[in-house]
């Protein structure tokens, strides 16, 4: 539908000309490279940082940085996370709900991260990304199975996503405008 598709391009320029630095993170193929590709289209040119000695991405577009990395498998680094975190407006949780191989460990990374000192305060995105596989778990269970409920010291949303389909991305670029901190 062509308006459906303007309303997300005219959504797209306001998010890119919204003064915001964003760190997206989740367990290896939980969908982020995906995701920065699906927003970014063919600005898509991230720069790795090569003295960070782990696999950090970095994409700046309009006044936009997005920085991402796979958490978990890369404890030695966890130092790192606290530098590329600080400041942030917001952090972007990913997570692959039609693999429940990966739930437990997604939830211990996750809470690790937030008890962090710099991340305190900042809002958090949480994606159950893949919902376009018919055994994705919504976004109810999402919740449940990360223990959102028990993260109380923040604003916490919650959806349910796919960037195949490009299901809800409106939302999560809106929920980005609307709730970062300033
Ligand atoms: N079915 C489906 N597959 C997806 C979706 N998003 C990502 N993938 C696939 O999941 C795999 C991992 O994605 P990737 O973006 O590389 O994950 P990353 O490791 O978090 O960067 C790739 O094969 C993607 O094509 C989605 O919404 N639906
Ligand atoms: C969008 O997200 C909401 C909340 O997570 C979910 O209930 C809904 O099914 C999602 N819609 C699509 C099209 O994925
Ligand atoms: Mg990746």
């Amino acid at each position: 539908m062509e308006w459906f598709k303007n309303i997300y391009e005219w959504l797209l320029s306001l998010f890119w000309s919204t003064e915001l630095d964003i760190t997206l993170l989740g367990l290896q193929n939980a969908g982020k490279t995906s995701l920065l590709k699906a927003i970014c289209g063919s600005d898509f040119t991230p720069d790795s940082i090569p003295t960070v000695g782990f696999a950090m991405k970095r994409v700046k577009v309009g006044r936009v940085t997005l920085k991402c990395w796979d958490l978990g498998g890369q404890p030695r680094f966890r130092s790192m996370w606290e530098r590329y975190c600080r400041g942030v407006n917001a952090v972007v949780f990913i997570l692959d709900s039609a693999d429940p191989s990966t739930f437990d460990t997604a939830k211990t990374e996750l809470h690790s991260l937030l008890e962090k000192e710099s991340m305190e305060g900042i809002p958090l995105l949480v994606l159950g990304n893949k919902n376009d596989i018919a055994d994705a778990i919504p976004v109810d269970k999402v919740i449940q199975t990360l223990g959102l409920k028990e993260i109380t010291d923040r604003e916490v949303s919650c959806y349910s996503i796919s960037v195949k389909e490009a299901n809800n991305l409106s939302a999560v670029l809106k929920w980005l405008i609307a709730n970062r901190k300033t």
